[in-house]
């Protein structure tokens, strides 16, 4: 679809593929600006290029594989060239906050093996402090959900994530999501390890010192770096 939103996606994807290397193991983001990416590096590799992809969702895999992207096994280890994936909120110093398609885990996973991490996104995604605008989406274990989300609640306003039919929505993993309302968030880092320490936390969307550089996309295709 044609839309000014688009166009600053597409834009920001293209800037990322310039920067892939010859020939390599790329991350394979999550979300609409991914899947621009992701249909870019397909083009490459039709015209030759070596490259082969780690997904960081189910949801991308599918896309990488329907599209002829050789995808590298789940297992790992993978020694990741350059990963790039989109991101919900930015800050100035590129902490993120990721998950809003609700692949977070994957994504830190993926992000983790990658020498570097490129995001791509459109302005509306830079804030000045994390939590201005979104809710730290937070993957927690099904079996006993609801005792942990009793905990969270002392971080912010706490929403079990749903898919459209009004199901309570499954990662990859098989493990639910609380979108955890914070207001703005002071310290990052320290909110990211006091949250992952609870019981049940599987990981959390905040992705701190984990970008090596954000992309970001303008509607007239010009392309600014953070
Ligand atoms: C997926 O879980 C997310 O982290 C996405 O990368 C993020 O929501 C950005 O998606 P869009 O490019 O669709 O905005």
């Amino acid at each position: 679809m044609a839309t000014i939103e688009n166009d600053a996606r597409r834009a920001a994807a293209e800037a990322a593929l310039a920067r892939l290397p010859i020939s390599g193991v790329i991350g394979l983001g999550t979300g609409r600006t991914a899947q621009f990416f992701i249909e870019g590096v397909a083009k490459l590799v039709a015209a030759g290029r070596n490259l082969r992809g780690v997904a960081t969702s189910r949801a991308s895999a599918d896309q990488a594989a329907a599209l002829g992207i050789p995808l590298l096994s789940e297992d790992g280890p993978w020694a990741i060239d350059v990963c790039v994936d989109g991101a919900d909120e930015i800050d100035p110093s590129r902490n993120l906050i990721k998950g809003g398609g609700g692949a977070l885990l994957r994504e830190k996973i993926v992000n983790q093996a990658s020498r570097l991490n490129i995001i791509v996104a459109d302005a509306a995604k830079l804030s000045e402090r994390l939590g201005d605008h979104w809710a730290i989406p937070i993957e927690v274990t099904r079996f006993g959900h609801a005792s942990t989300a009793a905990v969270l609640a002392s971080f912010g306003t706490t929403t079990l994530r749903r898919d459209k039919g009004g199901d309570v929505y499954a990662t990859d993993g098989g493990n639910v999501i609380y979108d955890v309302r914070t207001g703005p968030i002071n310290d990052p880092a320290r909110l990211d390890a006091t949250l992952r320490a609870v019981p049940g936390v599987v990981e959390t969307g905040l992705f701190v010192a984990r970008a090596s550089l954000v992309l970001v996309g303008e509607a007239d295709g010009s392309v600014r770096q953070l």
